[in-house]
């Protein structure tokens, strides 16, 4: 098989390519990425020199980029990691987010349909569905109602992948997965930056009352999941992915900060996100009933193994710009 995956220099994508090439021997990889901010090619070092994998410096939307790489290539399936992703940033400057996330998705559609392109796995996120009161879970039927220009521009995104399936038959399939954490997340998002500020000793920006809660899943989880998804789900399919790991945003910047012994008073409590989420819960039992699909890593031994790595890596970077005289 021959897989097309944009985004593969970010965070999840960097790791579902490592996961994918490690997993089947004959499978070839192609890694179309634009390298914004949010991408590095670091995280795919160690993959480099594989025949089988081939990086592509390519921006979805642009199409021609696109044109380029399927015209030559024999592509059996898209799996769409590529997106701005950060709720923040689409706070500021909500128009990056419609043209990469829903044009580049159309995009992205349009060739997979030109070229033959078997299946085409879109990559979502349960922001799609808004926010939760205290109760309850995210399932596939929940209406989408994303509060955030970046939820629109997903629920966007997934509107089109799903029209393509309903207009033109297109194989295609959506994710939409809680919360991810792990190795290699950009250092803008919460879990990141606890760490890493924590290390610095500088404070550390908590948004409103602290007790917003998220659902997190390794992002090794993840890839088995959409693993699950490319290989045994039908055309026109939506799949939900979490691991029943809710925590506030408090609590976790505490037990953080415990690990790392940090003094919690480090904690600034900041003004709020505008329109920020209350909850999200995902009801995941659909990949795990259909699928087969189940998570494997505990939330205690992934976390730690998170916060060993960025410290190793904060560790080596100062030692880096010590030698330097920076
Ligand atoms: P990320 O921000 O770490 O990486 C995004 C990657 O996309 C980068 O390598 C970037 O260079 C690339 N990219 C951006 N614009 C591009 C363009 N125009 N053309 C080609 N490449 C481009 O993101 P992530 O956290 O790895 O998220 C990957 C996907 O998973 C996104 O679609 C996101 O919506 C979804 N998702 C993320 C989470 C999460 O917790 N991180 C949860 C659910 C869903
Ligand atoms: O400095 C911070 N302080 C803080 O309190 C940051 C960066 C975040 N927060 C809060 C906001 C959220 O309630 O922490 C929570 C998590 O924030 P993010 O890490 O920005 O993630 P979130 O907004 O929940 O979105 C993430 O999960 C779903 C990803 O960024 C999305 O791409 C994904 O779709």
């Amino acid at each position: 098989m021959k897989l097309f995956v944009t985004g593969g220099a970010g965070f999840i994508g960097s790791h579902f390519i490592r996961y994918i090439l490690d997993q089947y021997e004959d499978y070839e990889v192609i890694n179309f990425d634009a390298l914004t901010y949010a991408g590095n090619l670091d995280n795919v070092s160690s993959i480099a020199d594989s025949p089988r994998y081939q990086f592509v410096h390519g921006d979805i939307t642009n199409r021609a980029h696109i044109d380029q790489v399927m015209l030559t290539s024999s592509i059996d399936a898209v799996v769409h990691f590529a997106a701005e992703s950060h709720v923040d940033r689409s706070i500021e400057s909500p128009g990056k987010f419609v043209e990469t996330n829903v044009i580049g998705t159309q995009n992205l559609l349009d060739c997979a349909r030109l070229y033959g392109v078997g299946t085409f796995v879109h990559i979502s996120t349960d922001e799609v569905y808004g926010t939760l009161p205290k109760e309850g879970y995210f399932t596939e039927e929940t209406p989408l109602a994303p509060n955030s220009p970046y939820a629109a521009s997903k629920a966007s995104a997934d509107m089109f992948v799903r029209a393509y399936y309903e207009t033109y038959g297109m194989d295609t399939r959506i994710t939409r997965c809680s919360n991810n954490y792990g190795p290699n997340q950009y250092r803008e998002k919460l879990i990141p930056v606890t760490i890493l500020r924590a290390l610095d000793g500088l404070p550390i920006p908590l948004y409103g009352d602290g007790q917003n809660v998220r659902d997190w899943l390794h992002v090794h989880d993840h890839c088995t999941a959409i693993d699950a998804v490319l290989h045994k789900a039908k055309p026109g399919s939506v799949y939900n992915i979490g691991s029943n790991n809710e925590w506030n945003n408090i609590d976790l910047v505490e037990k953080i900060l415990d690990y790392l012994e940090v003094p919690r008073n480090q904690i600034a409590r900041v003004t709020d996100r505008l329109g920020h989420d209350r909850r999200y819960a995902i009801d995941a039992s659909r990949i795990k009933g259909e699928l087969g699909w189940q998570p494997m890593h505990t939330f205690e031994e992934g976390l730690k193994e998170t916060i060993d790595w960025f410290t190793e890596k904060h560790r080596t970077a100062s030692q880096m710009s010590q030698s330097y005289g920076n």
